[in-house]
């Protein structure tokens, strides 16, 4: 059976985190693959959810299954920190999915037996499993025109081509901290892609992997609310993973808002089947973290504190990273590292230059020039940006 089954397709952003964890070089420096750094370079539990995982331990009674579609307090919690008022219950059916990567999932499953014809538009660039998953299920993509190469939004091409999507169509927007880039639409731009949108017809896909991450917790989630509010129907994927450290725990959600209650019950139990049809019932214990998490005010005053000085030390290292580079190529090459939001840039660099840092001085960048922001620490700046300015005079 299995006798001439062609490999697989590996995933580039993993298979370089194995190569760096392959690598016996001392000084090594892992730019590469997301998760969120502390300056001791660690990925500790954060303390509002370890808090969590103790009273959950030792209160839980049981661990019967809870339903398809998850716990609802968790859906509840989610979509109040992420949509808050700007739209009621009532026109959300939810799905609680392993990951954003299971909530995404979800949401093209859902397009497809809804839209079968419906082209999903994804910015260029994006975060490569949203094309590798799509293709794998088959469904038609095409891209819109998003970053412009000096590292900003490519306004007039991005709203060209926005507004040239037809009625049906799916356009996925991230929510913030775009991945790879770093780059986001501004609050106005925000108001525009719903105008637009409102005049189409298309239906928004929003991914939001790293609400907290950008400017804040309500800031960067302002600009998917309006579309919310001023839209009919929205989808929205929710990843707790970078939010609440929850990486391999697997926490998310996939919101659907519908027009109506009437389509919301449909939606409901279309997203009931389709959980039931992929794992029966997502994962329950990481989701009950967050939910407990936002739940407590205390816990949560916390976590917002931790998620907070991860954001503070992400935009610190941006200034020093840039002011460094700067320095060492007296240009202003790299000067949009420091406007940019979250935890990822894309450094204006050549292939080969990128192949040299990983060989020549153990730095690890993604092979499109994306690096980790916060993979760097006030140690390494010095390090990373002279081997950068030397591979690019
Ligand atoms: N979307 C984007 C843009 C991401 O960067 C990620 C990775 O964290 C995800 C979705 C989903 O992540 P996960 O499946 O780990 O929750
Ligand atoms: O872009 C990243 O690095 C994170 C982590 O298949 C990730 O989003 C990478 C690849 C993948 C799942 C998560």
């Amino acid at each position: 059976m299995f006798h001439g089954l062609p490999a697989g397709q590996e995933d580039p952003i993993i298979a370089l985190m194995l190569a760096f964890r392959g690598d016996t070089r001392p000084g090594k420096v892992d730019l590469g693959v997301g998760i969120y750094r502390d300056s001791e370079g660690a990925t500790p539990v954060m303390s509002a959810v370890r808090k969590a995982e103790q009273h959950l331990a030792e209160t839980q009674e049981t661990k019967a299954y809870t339903a398809l579609t998850g716990d609802p307090a968790f859906a509840d919690a989610l979509r109040k920190l992420t949509l808050g008022d700007a739209a009621s219950a009532d026109r959300i059916a939810f799905a609680g999915t392993p990951g954003g990567s299971g909530a995404l999932r979800q949401a093209y499953e859902l397009i497809a037996r809804t839209a079968p014809d419906a082209t999903v538009w994804l910015p260029d660039p994006s975060w490569p499993n949203h094309m590798a998953v799509l293709d794998y299920l088959q469904r038609p993509t095409r891209t819109y025109r998003y970053a412009a190469p000096e590292g900003e939004l490519d306004r007039d091409a991005f709203f060209e081509d926005l507004a040239s999507i037809p009625r049906g169509d799916v356009v996925l927007l991230h929510g913030c901290c775009h991945n790879p880039t770093g780059i986001d639409p501004a609050p106005e731009d925000w108001t525009r892609i719903a105008e637009i949108l409102s005049q189409t017809g298309a239906v928004p896909l929003i991914d939001l992997a790293y609400q907290g991450f950008g400017t804040g917790l309500t800031e960067d989630a302002a600009g998917l609310r309006h579309l919310a509010k001023t839209l009919p129907e929205m989808l929205l994927c929710i990843s707790c993973s970078k939010t609440f450290g929850l990486y391999r725990d697997r926490a998310g959600l996939l919101l659907a808002l519908a027009a109506n209650d009437a389509d919301r019950t449909t939606l409901q139990s279309q997203l009931t089947l389709l959980n039931r049809n992929a794992f029966s019932f997502p994962p329950d214990h990481a989701g009950r973290l967050v939910s407990t998490v936002l739940a407590d005010p205390v816990l949560k005053a916390e976590w917002e504190a931790e998620l907070t000085a991860m954001r503070t030390r992400i935009r610190t290292l941006r200034d020093t990273f840039t002011a460094e580079l700067r320095r060492l190529t007296n240009s202003d090459r790299f000067d949009r590292i420091a406007s940019q939001n979250g935890m990822f840039s894309r450094l204006p660099l050549e292939p080969e230059a990128i192949r040299a840092l990983r060989e020549d001085h153990g730095i690890y960048l993604i092979g499109d020039g994306r690096m980790n922001v916060s993979g760097l620490t006030d140690e390494t700046i010095p390090r990373v940006a002279r081997a950068i300015a030397e591979t690019t005079v």
